[in-house]
């Protein structure tokens, strides 16, 4: 598929994806939506890559979903093509999913970030979910994933007020994984998301799996899942492997990556 509103390369073992619509500030249109799902599925399926960065540009990372397209939408319409439901294949993607955010992630813009496995956060970043102020309310997860995230308080109240939630207030608060100098935030993504495609594949992937559960079920079915999948990772030669390197004092050499 041919990419108009996103840029898509490889940088070693990680598959990087730009979002690219400068004038709207990379708002998320049904263009965009299907531009990325592709990218991204198409890296998952790709055995050269083990992890997957998205990003946009300094000024925004995404600035919502594109209100323009909205606007003028009816409640048949919305309902029956069940409007942005695709973007539920994006967290059905099993290698990791890096946001490398700067500027703007609003709206739906701070949702897609949210969907990703962790969120890097330039200085300069700005979160919110400014939906109160057009009318209407969060309508990709921002209701639901704000609050696992940054708990009820402060995801009500930047909900119900719009309020902007800084890239400082964000880590603090445990939305972002840590922030990093704007000019250094796609270097800073691709190094980590390089490291964690040095590891075996499927360990990494079994991982994400295992931390997801967390959002999902009980703290006891979660152990007794985690437990599970733990003992499943015997039969992985990279566990043979990468115990054996430690015991003999060199660098593992994954072969599952
Ligand atoms: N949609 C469409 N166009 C946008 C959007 C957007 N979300 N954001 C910015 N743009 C456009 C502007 O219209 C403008 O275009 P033009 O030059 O043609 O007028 C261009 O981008 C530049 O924007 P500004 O001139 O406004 O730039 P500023 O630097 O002055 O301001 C802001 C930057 C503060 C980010 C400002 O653009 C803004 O407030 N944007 C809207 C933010 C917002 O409200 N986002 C939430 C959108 S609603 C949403 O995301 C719902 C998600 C759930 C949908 C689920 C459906 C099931």
């Amino acid at each position: 598929m041919a990419h108009e509103t996103i840029q898509v390369e490889t940088r070693g073992r990680v598959g990087l994806i730009t979002l690219n619509r400068p004038k709207a500030l990379n708002a998320l249109n049904s263009q965009v939506l299907e531009e990325i799902i592709d990218a991204v599925e198409a890296f998952d399926a790709n055995a050269k890559v083990g992890a997957i960065v998205l990003t946009g540009s300094q000024k925004a990372f995404a600035a919502g979903a594109d209100i323009k397209e909205m606007q003028a939408k009816t409640y048949i319409e919305a309902y029956m093509e069940d409007y942005f439901s695709g973007w539920e294949r994006f967290t059905r993607v099993r290698k990791p999913v890096i946001a490398a955010v700067a500027g703007y992630a609003l709206g739906g813009g701070c949702e897609l970030a949210m969907m990703c496995d962790f969120i890097i956060a330039a200085d300069n970043a700005k979160f919110g979910q400014p939906e109160i102020t057009l009318g209407v309310m969060p309508g990709m997860g921002g209701t639901q994933r704000l609050t696992r995230f940054v708990g009820k308080s402060k995801a009500m109240e930047m909900c119900l007020t719009g309020r902007l939630m800084d890239a400082e207030e964000a880590e603090r608060c445990g939305l972002v994984s840590r922030v990093v100098p704007a000019g250094e935030l796609i270097e800073e993504a691709l190094e980590v998301a390089s490291k964690i495609a040095e590891f075996s594949l499927p360990a990494v992937m079994m991982t994400k799996e295992a931390v997801n559960r967390a959002y999902e079920t009980t703290l006891a079915e979660g152990l007794r899942y985690e437990r599970r999948v733990f003992h499943a990772m015997f039969a992985l030669d990279d566990q043979k492997e990468g115990m054996t390197a430690f015991i003999e004092k060199r660098s593992a050499q994954f072969r599952n990556r």
